[in-house]
């Protein structure tokens, strides 16, 4: 095997790996730019609707929050808090509200939601 640049190996396996929707990799230049949008990692991205659809897409989060994304309110069948759960980030389903499980770092889901 020639290898030109054998330090990179380990980093070039590790962004194929992670090339897809929500993770690490190059934007894929065949998509139109319209439908594909940066997380707050540059290096990682996601499809367009992805963005502010209440999922954690990014894995920071950086497709739900501010700075990076601004995003409507939670839409009517959210609840707004800061989530204790991974797949979500400012708004939680309605339906994990009054579950008696604790799904917002304050317990707005279980005291001050109305619930679903
Ligand atoms: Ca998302």
């Amino acid at each position: 095997m020639n290898k030109i640049f054998p330090q990179g190996d380990a980093n070039d396996n590790a962004a194929g790996a992670k090339a897809l929707p929500g993770g690490a990799g190059d934007m894929p230049q065949s998509l139109p730019s319209f439908l594909v949008a940066h997380c707050g990692d540059p290096s990682s991205w996601i499809y367009s609707d992805q963005k502010c659809d209440g999922a954690n897409n990014c894995g920071d989060c950086s497709d739900e929050l501010s700075p990076v994304t601004a995003c409507p309110p939670c839409g009517p069948g959210w609840w707004r808090c800061p989530s204790t759960v991974f797949g979500y980030c400012g708004c939680i389903p309605r339906s994990l509200c009054r579950d008696l499980v604790q799904h917002c770092s304050d317990w707005s889901d279980e005291y001050s939601c109305p619930g679903p």
